[in-house]
């Protein structure tokens, strides 16, 4: 923001002195400022205190990355939120573990899965990404690398989870089929004023799942991708379903193709329509971002909607689905 102010007042001053647009020297219509962009945050779900900080940093001037990554670490803290980072609902045996990925406007990623005991795994992510030559790190050897790069244990189960989880323990009643209601991945799109495009997606993933289990979200291409040339997605509900379908990747392809991102997002939730008997027993939603800054969005159930901050305004925006009930 400053330096745009400060460029702007630098032409005009140079139209003040008298410098005809003949005089002055090319490259200055070429500096990037010309093509700054109206940054954008999106994010699944009415994620707006999420949207809020990322798209009040872009505006200050912050990366894609640093605004993304500190956007959805809102939701990861939010202890109300029990499907994302502290206070996520354990798996059935007790175990609150997490997935995260993150990917930068360079094409690179970062992910962690199965993460016990650190309330921020999209910085873990981040971490991967930036200090290590792989991309995906598990478990105890996640856990391990987060305490060496100075992250804290913490205990992320909370009574009013644990509560929750033991009343479920009762009747053990597990079926893998997420209530259209009772979503709350994070999974965010930042576009920067240089039009660059980062994300990230974060969840502590169905709750009561099998010991073990992963899920779309911290997968490269299913829960989160971005191509800096074209766009980016994000994917949540049904991570099995989004998973068999390579859901964000499709999106982005799609829109590489030359369709719109709304185009994108019904063709990629048709795929699962078409292939899965049951798909009216689950919830899949995404949402994409072109480099233009066009969003689109769709999902099987109505009920699902994507948080926006543009310009100054955060709002929260339904997304047209499949199924109209
Ligand atoms: C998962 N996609 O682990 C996540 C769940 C989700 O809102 O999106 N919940 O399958």
């Amino acid at each position: 923001m400053k330096r745009r102010k400060f460029i702007e007042r630098s032409s005009l001053s140079l139209a003040g002195i008298g410098l005809g647009s003949q005089l002055i020297p090319s490259q200055l219509f070429a500096m990037p400022s010309q093509n700054r962009v109206n940054p954008i945050a999106v994010a699944t779900w009415n994620f707006q205190n999420a949207t809020k900080m990322a798209g009040t940093m872009l505006e200050s001037g912050a990366s894609a990355l640093d605004a993304v990554e500190k956007g959805v670490m809102v939701e990861e803290a939010n202890l109300k939120n029990t499907t994302v980072g502290d206070g996520g609902a354990p798996d059935r045996d007790g175990n609150v573990t997490l997935d995260a990925c993150i990917m930068s406007p360079d094409g690179n990623a970062g992910s962690v899965v199965y993460l016990k005991e650190i309330a921020h795994p999209v910085s873990v992510a981040r971490k991967v990404m930036e200090e290590t030559p792989h991309v995906m790190l598990a478990g105890e050897g996640a856990l391990q690398f987060a305490i060496q790069q100075g992250f804290k244990r913490k205990i992320l189960l909370t009574e009013d989870s644990e509560k929750a989880w033991k009343e479920w323990l009762e009747h053990k009643e597990y079926q893998p089929i997420i209530n259209i209601e009772n979503h709350d991945t994070i999974g965010m799109l930042c576009l920067d004023e240089n039009g660059d495009i980062a994300g990230a997606c974060t969840t502590s993933g169905l709750s009561y799942k099998m010991n073990g289990r992963v899920g779309d979200s911290p997968i490269i291409g299913a829960g989160l991708f971005l191509d800096n040339e074209v766009g980016g997605a994000v994917g949540t509900g049904m991570g099995e379903a989004i998973m068999k379908s390579v859901g964000s990747f499709l999106i982005v392809e799609l829109m590489r193709q030359g369709k719109s991102p709304q185009e994108a997002c019904e063709e990629a939730v048709m795929r699962t329509v078409k292939k899965a008997p049951n798909y009216k027993d689950f919830q899949i939603a995404y949402v994409a971002m072109n480099k233009k800054g066009e969003i689109g969005s769709y999902c099987i159930h109505k009920g699902f909607s994507y948080a926006k901050f543009y310009n100054g305004e955060s709002t929260n925006n339904p997304s047209k689905s499949y199924l109209e009930k």
